[in-house]
């Protein structure tokens, strides 16, 4: 009877540091949304993660200076967006379970330009949508495992990186980097650049699972990769 009685408490120890820690991850090292992708800044009935032009200015997304209208050029709302990430989780289940991961506001590697770039008002998500209904041939599709229809369409590398080559928008080995490079390390893994320095080296933040939490690369010396460039300013 005395040992059932201490393997309760034992039971409901473990339960209530598991549940302690997950509510501390959720809320120091989780992303969430606060109406970034769900808002509808514009008031035009279309949520931002799938608003052309966001602003409602009359200007798309990409071709406008400050896309989300708040006095800051985009490049400047992507660096400090990707940077507010630094400490966010990986999410080890990579969106799987029910995105029970995603839910606690876990990340994986493209949610960082992803977010970053909503931040300023873009949404690769709307961009990729967008192309998808015109162009479905641009994308992999899978036997239609992989399109819009279906769970994480907008969170894989390989779409963002399809994408970008079917418009123009894909620098293969780039000589260079600039601050807003989308950097593909393969079809499955891919930074941000948030800063470039004059002896050439550049700064990246990463989600990734061997490092658990979003981190900022500093001074990284640059190896070619294909980028995706997105913003001509
Ligand atoms: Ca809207
Ligand atoms: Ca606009
Ligand atoms: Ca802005």
């Amino acid at each position: 009877m005395k040992k059932r009685y201490k393997y309760l408490i034992v039971g409901f120890g473990v339960i209530l540091v598991f549940s302690l820690s997950m509510i501390y991850l959720y809320l120091f090292h989780g992303f969430h949304d606060n109406q970034l992708f769900t808002g509808d800044a514009d008031h035009d009935r279309m949520i931002n993660q799938f608003d052309a032009d966001a602003d409602g200015d009359g200007i798309a997304n990409l071709k406008d200076h400050d896309a989300n209208n708040n006095g800051r050029s985009n490049m400047q709302d992507i660096v400090s967006g990707a940077k507010r990430l630094t400490g966010v989780l990986y999410d080890p289940l990579k969106g799987g379970h029910g995105n029970i991961g995603g839910r606690m506001g876990f990340i994986v590697c493209i949610d960082v330009p992803r977010i970053a770039y909503a931040d300023a008002g873009i949404y690769l998500d709307q961009l990729m949508k967008d192309d998808y209904e015109r162009h479905p041939d641009h994308y992999q599709t899978q036997k239609g495992t992989n399109t819009p229809a279906t769970p994480y369409f907008y969170r894989r590398v390989r779409n963002v990186y399809d994408y970008a080559k079917a418009n123009k928008m894909l620098i293969r080995k780039a000589g260079t980097p600039k601050v807003g490079d989308i950097v593909f390390y393969s079809r499955y893994h891919a930074t941000l650049v948030v800063g470039v320095h004059s002896d050439g080296t550049y700064d990246e933040v990463e989600a990734h699972p061997k490092l658990i939490f979003v981190q900022e690369h500093k001074h990284k010396k640059w190896r070619p990769k294909d980028v995706a460039r997105l913003l001509k300013q």
